[in-house]
This record gives structure tokens, C-alpha cells and sequence, in this order.
């Protein structure tokens, strides 16, 4: 067989979650948000800090409000005019969120800009999957990493592009077809269990950066679970998984992970072509 035919199977591409993995969106900025737009709704809901914990079970903002609301006040869905409602309220949270975002209320993670730096620099393709919205997303880049934020990555794949939010693999399945890639020439990054349950099952082996919301999430199968991507000097603490080589992840490191999946991938088809 050509060998030029074969898929790639070194890294190619690096693929990022947006909230809770770029940046601690949820907790300062969806949150606030969310109970901003209840309140000019004149809606008398208020979501705590601990129940929006429970909220991110389910993804995506528009149909966060749509599972609470069904449970609160669900003739406010019964009307006939409820799904314009619901987007209205969204469209008002979206706004909302971007002002504070654009009010540098949220930082990067520790980490971020220094591996998207040298990912670019080393001609890593990168490429983002999330459920949130694209203008609440573009917001974010612009504020956190400029002008040519955008520009940075390749492939965009934001909220309603697909059916289907995470858990489903839809998101990456869009990303990576865009991209042209097999899934395991890309490593994902996420920071939860719907993340890692769709980027698994699209096939790409996934790194874990915690946070104060997901850090009790069960990420079976992660290449390795840290506290964050850390920075020279402020080392990231490894919670699960494969050992972090020194302070904090870098391409060479990347590259060892993804080499690991891509082995443990081989071995699994070897073994399975033999009992065929
Ligand atoms: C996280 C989400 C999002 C945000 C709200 O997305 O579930 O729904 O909480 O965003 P990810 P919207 O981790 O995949 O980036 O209101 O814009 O939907
Ligand atoms: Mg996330």
C-alpha cells in the first residue's frame, strides 16, 4: 500500500474547549449573565453559585434555560409565542455576557496563551469546539487575545452548527471533518465531563484541565488530568492519568500523549485483527 496514502498519526492539531478550559467562564460570566437577563425579563429567578453547578449538567445556555424553566414556570414555554421567549432571554444573556466580557472580567487560564503561542509557532493547527455561542466565544478571543485572536484557529465550531451539543461528539465531528483529519492526529483539550464524553467518543485523545466546577467530574479515559496547563515557575498539579514531564504542558508534551493513544489505538486494532 502507498505510504502516502496513510493517515497521519502525529499530532496535527490541537482542539479547545472554550468555558472552563480557555478561560473560568461560568462561574463570574455566564452566571452573572444569566440572572442579569432573568431579572430585565422581569423574571424572578436567581441562579446561586451552587445550583448553576448543577445547571452545567446541561449544555448550551438556551437549552439550560428551557430545562429550568420546564421545571419552574413552564407556562412561560406553554405559550405560543415561548420559543421566541426563550431566544429573546438568551439573545439579552448573550449581550450581557459580552459586556463583561469585553470589561476583562475573565482572564486565560494559566497556560493558554503560552501553548496556543508555541503551537502556532511550531505550524500546530488549532481549532476550537464548543457549545457556547459564537459571539459570546468572539467576545472572549478578542478581549483575551486580540485582533488576530480569530485568526489563530483554523476551525470554529460554536453552539447551534450542529444538532446535537456535548455530551454528543457532533462538535468534533464537525471540527474535524472541516479539518481533514483522522481524530487521532488531534488532542483535545476539556475541562468536563460532557467535554470529554463527546471529544471520546469523536474519537480524539483528550487532555483535562480542572476547574472549581468540574473537578469531581469522572474523566475516565483522559490522557492525563491537571489542575491546569501551568507556566514555568508555577508548576500544574497532575490529578489523574499520565505523569506531567517538568512545570507545565508544552508541544513536546502533547506529542508524548498523543503517541501513547495513538500506540494503545494500534495495539487494540493489531489485537482485534488477530481474533478476527
Ligand atoms: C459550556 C456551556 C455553555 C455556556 C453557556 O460550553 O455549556 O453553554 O455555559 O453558553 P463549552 P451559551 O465548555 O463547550 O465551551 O449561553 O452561549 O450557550
Ligand atoms: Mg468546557
Amino acid at each position: 500500500m502507498p505510504t502516502a496514502c496513510a493517515a497521519p498519526t502525529d499530532l496535527q492539531a490541537v482542539v479547545f474547549d472554550v468555558d472552563g478550559t480557555l478561560a473560568d467562564t461560568e462561574r463570574d460570566g455566564h452566571r452573572v449573565a444569566f440572572n442579569r437577563a432573568f431579572a430585565r425579563f422581569g423574571l424572578p429567578w436567581e441562579w446561586s453559585v451552587a445550583t448553576y453547578g448543577e445547571l452545567l449538567a446541561v449544555t448550551g445556555g438556551k437549552e439550560r434555560i428551557r430545562h429550568f424553566a420546564a421545571r419552574q414556570a413552564p407556562q412561560w414555554l406553554e405559550r405560543p409565542d415561548g420559543g421566541a421567549w426563550l431566544a429573546g432571554l438568551h439573545q439579552l444573556k448573550s449581550e450581557i455576557y459580552g459586556e463583561l466580557v469585553r470589561a476583562g472580567t475573565i482572564a486565560l487560564r494559566p497556560g493558554v496563551a503560552r501553548l496556543i503561542g508555541e503551537l502556532r509557532g511550531a505550524g500546530v493547527r488549532l481549532a476550537i469546539a464548543t457549545t457556547t455561542t459564537r459571539s459570546s466565544l468572539d467576545s472572549l478571543l478578542l478581549s483575551s487575545l486580540g485582533d488576530d485572536a480569530q485568526s489563530l484557529f483554523e476551525v470554529i465550531g460554536a453552539g447551534d452548527v450542529v444538532a446535537h451539543k456535548k455530551p454528543a461528539p457532533d462538535i468534533y465531528h464537525w471540527v474535524l471533518q472541516r479539518l481533514q483529519l483522522p481524530p487521532q492526529a488531534c488532542l483535545a483539550v476539556e475541562d468536563s465531563q460532557p467535554g470529554i464524553l463527546a471529544a471520546s467518543a469523536a474519537g480524539l485523545p483528550t487532555l483535562i484541565t480542572v476547574n472549581a466546577y468540574t473537578a469531581a467530574d469522572d474523566f475516565s479515559g483522559a490522557l492525563s488530568v491537571l489542575s491546569d496547563l501551568g507556566e514555568p515557575g508555577q508548576p500544574a498539579k497532575r490529578l489523574a492519568g499520565q505523569a506531567l514531564d517538568g512545570d507545565c504542558v508544552d508541544l513536546a508534551q502533547l506529542r508524548r500523549w498523543q503517541q501513547t493513544a495513538v500506540n494503545t489505538l494500534n495495539r487494540r486494532q493489531a489485537a482485534c485483527l488477530a481474533t478476527s
